[in-house]
């Protein structure tokens, strides 16, 4: 018995060390392996352009993509991470849900020697907790907004905010832009609720129900183009007009190019662009950390913003997402 018991003892042992040698071996094979907190999988055209651009670039520079959807629960995004770091990725993408709580992830990875990246939103980490940061300045996103409607030079100003989902920085930027905006130039926020999910049916809810209360506006900011889509259906149910000669200004973000197409027919006044193709700019990040070259910590995006007065159909021809 005693033999027998030492025998599968041994074997236990054998196998753990090929499964080590294995692991090891995997990390050998050269191969770059990233592991993505993505937020959702069919969260917005926006976050569906945005992962295609990581999986394709990825794909195309040779890396290993080990990519997770957090599906609206921080808490599940914060165990992904934890979970990629275990499992020794090269590098760690964080695009976060919420921008707060992400210390424990960020110090974890940091003593795991495994570089952290933000990309698309902003985390509240401080610059020892992170490697480098691809992301939009969403406040100054909203900054334009408000810029532009300052410069409509309306009599009144009665605005209705659907917010993206609440706690991304996201939202976060953009609803600090127009609330700030509103204040300073004595406008009127009539309504102002974050939609879970940045969901185009819940936005188209929320903009039915107010009609039907009979409460007043004159402007939609919706914080992305599918939540602008739905409000433009509620009005049309309602008989409201919008737009470049509506009775409501309606200012969406995302640029989406299906959105452009409304900007150029006059249905949407105003379009923030946030651009979601960051995969190429996260493989040139990468290949620059493995040479050992001195990257630029912290890089917003370049975005334009698109007004239905100015666009043209060639722009919209030319846009890639
Ligand atoms: O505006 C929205 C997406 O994080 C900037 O998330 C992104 C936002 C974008 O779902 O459409």
């Amino acid at each position: 018995m005693k033999k027998l018991v030492s025998m599968v003892l041994a074997l236990m042992l054998v196998f753990s060390l090929v499964a080590c040698d294995a692991k090891d071996k995997a990390k050998d094979d050269g191969k770059i392996t990233v592991g993505v907190v993505q937020t959702n999988a069919n969260e917005s055209d926006w976050r569906t352009a945005n992962t295609k651009s990581m999986n394709e670039a990825f794909a195309a520079a040779g890396f290993e993509t080990k990519m997770v959807f957090g599906e609206g629960d921080h808490a599940k995004q914060i165990a992904q991470a934890q979970q990629l770091i275990q499992e020794e990725v090269d590098y760690l993408v964080i695009l976060g849900l919420q921008s707060a709580g992400w210390e424990d992830v960020a110090k974890a990875a940091k003593e795991a020697g495994i570089p952290l990246i933000m990309a698309d939103r902003e985390l509240e980490l401080s610059e020892d907790l992170y490697t480098a940061m691809v992301c939009s300045d969403f406040e100054a996103e909203g900054v334009k907004a408000v810029d532009w409607l300052k410069a409509q030079n309306m009599d009144t100003v009665d605005i209705v905010v659907l917010g993206g989902d609440t706690g991304s920085s996201a939202q976060l930027g953009r609803s600090k832009a127009i609330e700030e905006g509103a204040a300073t130039n004595g406008w009127n926020i009539v309504f102002n609720q974050n939609m879970k999910g940045w969901d185009e049916t819940l936005a188209k809810q929320a903009v039915t129900d107010l009609i039907a209360s009979g409460k007043e506006f004159n402007v939609i900011y919706a914080e992305n183009d599918n939540m602008a889509r739905g409000a433009c259906d509620a009005m049309d149910a309602a008989g409201i007009t919008y737009g470049k000669d509506g009775d409501v200004k309606v200012i969406a973000f995302d640029a989406n190019k299906w959105a452009l197409e409304k900007v150029l027919a006059g249905e949407f006044n105003l379009d923030i662009e946030c651009n979601p193709l960051h995969g190429p700019r996260l493989v040139s990040l990468i290949q620059s950390l493995e040479k050992g070259e001195k990257v630029e910590k912290n890089v917003y995006v370049e975005e334009e913003m698109f007004d239905a007065e100015t666009i043209t159909q060639a722009i919209v021809d030319a846009r890639s997402y």
